[in-house]
């Protein structure tokens, strides 16, 4: 039987389920009959097997009793869902929440400000299909690390001229043409730089400026503004570098694929638009084997009917202090989300409720804690941000004593007298419904083999000025980019901090990491592949104790690396 993988990842694989065992699907055109380790071992991590009540077992029964009169007892509630599980069914738990009157967190921790940046711009996020990607010549990996975190895409580089924009030394730049190993935080200064380039060589694509754009001439005095040789010098590359780089991008078909790595800071949004900016200049939208890449939004064209009113506040600044009941969905935020201390006192404070797969951290210190089915246990349909194709999942294995997201809804429901819930069948016709069907495949309703082939909805609008504040500061940049073999907080996390050798550590050592937000000790690792002026720890590793809780100039989205920390030995 075929299912689909349900992790928050790009590659969206197609799976085959066979004798409770999982496989890539070998004639789906991403997949292509391979899973990663988190699938691969997915059995390898105890799923919960109990409710629990203040850490003691109870049956399920008795934690929904105690979830309905908690609930009833509480004025404020927050719904905190998270993305543990992708597939769209996660949320009909909307519904119940918005009907009682709870506030929902929303905003983003991880694409929202590139998001909003690419639709400053183009209007709409839609998606670069895999057959552009095959088509084009050179391919730019801007901040997106696509051996661990896309490793379906690596196929479709082959023989390609590749570029890798990234402060790391990662896998891919070993086989990478040109690697400009840039200082963090300085992506929209190196795409100013590249457009300055262009410019003066008058590469621009005059027709496509002409009939598609608004306000170039903006752009061309904004990007004006930046004098070269200290950006130049800011970027902490080789001036020739970039105009290698300018050069190769006027003569070949180019996508740029741009990952979460360049916007978790402040001005997030900026760097999309700006690298946007410089794909427009060059007429890199609506032409065959061309286009930008981000992290795509599946929603355009799609009727969502969990789409509810309620009171909304930003996941990356929540205080659930100010909240007596708290319920956690399919996210691990002691792990998850910035400055790690202040969640956890704001859990202290308030009755907790985790509706998931593990005992995980945030379950740990849970008042309640109701199992959730896996996915393999309840019927749901996954999109993916990395490619055209939509996948159904079948209920696949029987299961007691765990409840689906739609179970725990439509329980919910019924003990509070509430109407308005369809059945579980009608919200999957529903969006099955609204794809295309191509062949075997589904495909997003807003799915078009060459992209903005028809024009944007409105003139391309370039960047014209940016809000930011940034300043000399003292101390390390932090990267924190997602590990190999786990997908956030979940699988095989990877613990260590990774420090340059100019630090002079050795391997072993054990360091206190400090920032204005928080301390953490942790255990390092030296790694060559560092630039000088930076650490890095991974996702689901505890360096969330440092982070900041603040939202990007927007105040939507999470900004995990806006700091600068120090790190001490431990005596
Ligand atoms: N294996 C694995 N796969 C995953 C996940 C996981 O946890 N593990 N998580 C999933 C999720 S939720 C998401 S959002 C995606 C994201 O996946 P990616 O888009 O790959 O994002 P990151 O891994 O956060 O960062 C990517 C790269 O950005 C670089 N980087 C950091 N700061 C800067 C900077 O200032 N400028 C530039 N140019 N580069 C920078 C990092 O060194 C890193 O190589 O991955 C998904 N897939
Ligand atoms: N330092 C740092 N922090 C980061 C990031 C980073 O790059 N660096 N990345 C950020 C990003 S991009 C993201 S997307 C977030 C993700 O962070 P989270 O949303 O917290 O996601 P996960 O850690 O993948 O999942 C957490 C929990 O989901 C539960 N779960 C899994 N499947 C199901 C299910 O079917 N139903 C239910 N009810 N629960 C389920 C499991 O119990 C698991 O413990 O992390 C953010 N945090
Ligand atoms: S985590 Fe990503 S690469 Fe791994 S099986 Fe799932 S969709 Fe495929
Ligand atoms: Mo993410």
């Amino acid at each position: 039987m075929k299912t689909a993988c349900p992790l928050d990842c790009y590659d969206g694989c197609s799976v085959i389920y066979k004798d409770g065992s999982l496989e890539g699907d070998r004639d789906h055109p991403v997949t292509k009959g391979f899973l990663c380790y988190k699938l691969n071992h997915y059995f390898d991590y105890p799923q919960l097997q109990s409710a629990y009540y203040r850490q003691e077992p109870i049956s399920l029964s008795q934690a929904i009793d105690i979830l309905e009169e908690r609930l009833r007892g509480s004025e404020e509630i927050l719904h905190f869902r998270g993305s543990g599980n992708v597939g769209k069914m996660q949320g009909v738990t909307d519904l119940f929440f918005a009907k009682i009157g709870a506030t929902i967190a929303s905003g983003s921790l991880c694409d929202g400000a590139g998001q909003l940046g690419i639709q400053r711009g183009r209007g709409e996020n839609l998606i670069l299909p895999l057959e552009q990607i095959a088509k084009s010549e050179l391919v730019i990996i801007w901040g997106r690390n696509v051996s661990y975190t896309n490793s379906h895409l690596l196929p479709y580089l082959q023989g390609k001229t590749l570029v890798v924009i990234d402060p790391v030394r990662i896998d891919i730049a070993k086989h990478a043409q040109m690697h400009l190993q840039i200082n963090p935080r300085t992506d929209l200064e190196l795409a100013c730089m590249l457009a300055r380039f262009i410019y003066m060589q008058n590469g621009e694509d005059e027709a496509f400026i002409q009939e598609r754009t608004q306000n170039y001439d903006f752009f061309a005095d904004f990007i004006k503004e930046y004098r070269m040789v200290p950006t130049v010098e800011r970027i902490g590359v080789d001036i020739l570098e970039i105009a290698t780089l300018a050069e190769l991008m006027q003569q070949m078909r180019t996508v740029i694929l741009v990952g979460n790595g360049v916007q978790k800071y402040a001005h997030g949004s900026d760097v999309l638009h700006m690298i946007d900016s410089l794909a427009a200049m060059l007429g890199l939208f609506g032409r065959e084997g061309c286009g930008v890449s981000f992290l795509g939004d599946t929603s355009v064209g799609l009727e969502d009917p969990f789409a509810v009113e309620a009171k909304r506040v930003p996941k990356a600044s929540v205080d659930f202090a100010a909240f007596d009941l708290v319920f956690i969905q399919a996210s691990n935020p002691l792990i998850t989300l910035p400055q790690s201390e202040r969640v956890a006192q704001g859990l202290e404070k308030s009755f907790t409720v985790v509706f998931g797969l593990y005992m995980d951290e945030t379950a740990q210190v849970a008042d309640l804690v109701i199992p959730a089915k896996n996915f393999l246990q309840k019927p749901d349909v996954r999109f993916s941000y990395g490619h055209e194709f939509v996948h159904f999942m079948p209920k696949l294995e029987e299961r007691i004593g765990a409840l689906s997201e739609y179970e725990l809804t439509a329980e919910l429901f019924r003990r509070f007298g509430l109407e308005g819930l369809e059945r579980e069948e009608a919200y999957l016709d529903h969006f099955r419904s609204q794809l295309i069907q191509d062949g075997p495949y589904y495909k997003l309703p807003s799915y078009h083999t060459t992209p903005y082939a028809d024009g944007f909805k409105e003139p391309f609008c370039f960047i014209d000025e940016v809000e930011d504040e940034w300043e000399e500061e003292e101390g390390l940049y932090l990267i924190t980019p997602k590990a190999q073999r786990a997908i956030n907080s979940q699988f095989k996390r990877d613990e260590f901090l990774y420090v340059p050798v100019s630090l002079g550590l050795s391997d072993g050592d054990r360091v206190l990491v400090t920032s204005p937000y928080g301390q953490v000790e942790m255990e390092v690792r030296v790694s060559e592949r560092l630039r000088d002026n930076l650490v890095l720890a991974y996702s689901g590793s505890r360096i969330n104790r440092v982070t900041p809780a603040k939202t990007d100039n927007h105040g939507h989205n999470a900004i995990f690396q806006e700091v600068r920390v120090r790190v001490e030995p431990i005596s």
